[in-house]
């Protein structure tokens, strides 16, 4: 597998903790899982959710996605809450599948239509049907997961050089489109 990816994570500005928490484990066998997950309201309790759900995921990496969630859904329920996109990667089926509850973003870049999207809801609170969407991608495909501190708005910039390592790629999106008035994530996976 030689996947690469970069991710950057900023806290809004005048905080000194952020509630979103991102994640990128790799899975025995099964490739990769990316999560972007925001807390709700802001700073140390919206952390503390955040990265409650962090652990579960990162603790059941190889679990089907839909148990994913509704797992760290019954692990949030003493907190604020959180939203969540959780991205599966597997180089060795070119596949991909998404789930995400809540205002997490993601983008492909790809010449195949996949858009995946995200669902209303927020873990420990209201959980959506949960709508695990699957895709075979290209080899070379971009996956950007965001969180709503970042204006998607970058997806429609031709400026940004997509063949740069993602490490930089990701700093850019975040440098041009994150917002000071919101804690803010992007990962960038290449595949
Ligand atoms: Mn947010």
């Amino acid at each position: 597998m030689n996947m690469l990816w970069g991710a950057v994570n900023r806290a809004k500005q005048g905080q000194h903790v952020s509630g979103d928490v991102w994640m990128v484990e790799t899975v025995n066998g099964s490739g990769m899982l990316v999560a972007v997950v925001d807390g709700l309201g802001g700073g140390e309790e919206a952390a503390r959710a955040a990265r409650l759900a962090e652990g579960v995921f990162r603790e059941r990496a190889g679990r089907p996605l839909p148990e994913l969630i509704r797992l760290s859904h019954e692990a949030l329920h003493t907190t604020r809450g959180a939203v969540a996109g959780l991205l599966r990667i597997d180089p060795s089926q070119n596949s991909a599948s998404y789930i995400g509850v809540g205002n997490i973003g993601i983008y492909v870049y790809s010449r195949k239509p996949i858009k995946p999207i995200s669902k209303n809801g927020i873990l420990g609170y209201r959980l959506p049907n949960l709508l695990e969407l699957h895709y075979t991608y290209d080899p070379g495909d971009l996956f950007v997961l965001y969180s709503d501190g970042v204006s998607s708005h970058f997806a429609q910039d031709l400026r940004l050089d997509i063949r740069q390592p993602p490490q930089t790629l990701a700093e850019q999106i975040l440098e041009h489109y994150g917002k000071h008035s919101d804690d803010a994530t992007v990962v960038v996976v290449q595949t």
